[in-house]
Formats: structure tokens, C-alpha cells, sequence
């Protein structure tokens, strides 16, 4: 039985991970810095809006991103497709102290400056949004557009 246990979870433990590791990649995969061709200031307020809230981009290209947040409370700069990020923000209301690390996004404290390196290998639409509780509902969210030039 135990051994019947074990395996299981040793079948379920790669899949758990490779569903972690698609809904990352559905919008794009962790960029080289090395590779941005391209640094996008971004500004996070206490109004809750990002500044811009329309970031263009090109299919492929690798952008570093300086998320500065200016306000006196902390923000946080997700990219996603639209569907991910209001589902994230409802989990985010319902569990208001859940810390995430995840590689499509930054947490930046009130002053501070952080950064976010990604490539944008898939097209379709991508927005950006704040998942701290009441943010993203407040209006703190944008999109990435994408250009042909
Ligand atoms: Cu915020």
C-alpha cells in the first residue's frame, strides 16, 4: 500500500511540475538579460495604475523590464494572458498573504525598483496586471501589443 503511495505521487509530482511550467510558457519564457534588446520603464502608483498601461512589443523579442513602484504600498508587475490573471486575482482576495515567485512576475516594495527579463515567443493577447487584493479590480492592469515593426 505504502509503495502503491509512493508511486503514485512519483507518477503525479512531474505532471504537477509540467503544469507549473506551461502556464508560464503559454505567454513567453524567462528572458537572458544579456539578450534584451530593450529596457521599458514601468511605473506602479498608488492610484493603482501602471505607467505605461500599453507596453508595444515584437513576437520574439526579449525586453527588460524596470518596474519602479512609486507609491507608499507594495505592487507587483504579472504578466499573463487575461484569463490567468483575473482567476490569480480572485485566488488573491481569497488568500490575500500568498507570496508568489513566479518567473512572469515581480513584487516590488513602496521606493523600490525591480526588474523582469522575458521573451515574448508567443503572440495573442497579454496583459500585465497588480494581483495584490483589490489592485487588478481597482484598474491596476495594461497589455503588452504586439507590433509587426
Ligand atoms: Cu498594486
Amino acid at each position: 500500500m505504502i509503495k502503491s503511495w509512493f508511486a503514485l505521487v512519483a507518477l503525479l509530482w512531474p505532471l504537477a511540475a509540467m503544469a507549473d511550467a506551461k502556464h508560464a510558457h503559454a505567454i513567453g519564457e524567462p528572458g537572458d538579460p544579456a539578450k534584451a534588446g530593450r529596457t521599458v520603464e514601468v511605473l506602479m502608483t498608488d492610484e493603482m495604475r501602471f505607467v505605461p498601461d500599453r507596453i508595444s512589443v515584437r513576437k520574439g523579442e526579449t525586453v527588460r523590464f524596470v518596474v519602479k513602484n512609486v507609491g507608499a504600498i507594495k505592487h507587483e508587475f504579472v504578466l499573463g494572458r487575461p484569463k490567468d490573471l483575473v482567476e490569480h486575482a480572485k485566488l488573491m482576495q481569497k488568500h490575500p498573504d500568498m507570496e508568489h515567485d513566479d518567473p512572469n512576475g515581480v513584487g516590488v516594495e513602496p521606493g523600490k525598483t525591480g526588474e523582469l527579463v522575458w521573451r515574448f515567443t508567443k503572440g495573442g493577447r497579454i496583459d500585465f496586471g497588480c494581483l495584490h487584493p483589490g489592485h487588478f479590480e481597482a484598474g491596476m492592469k495594461g497589455r503588452i501589443v504586439f507590433s509587426d515593426k
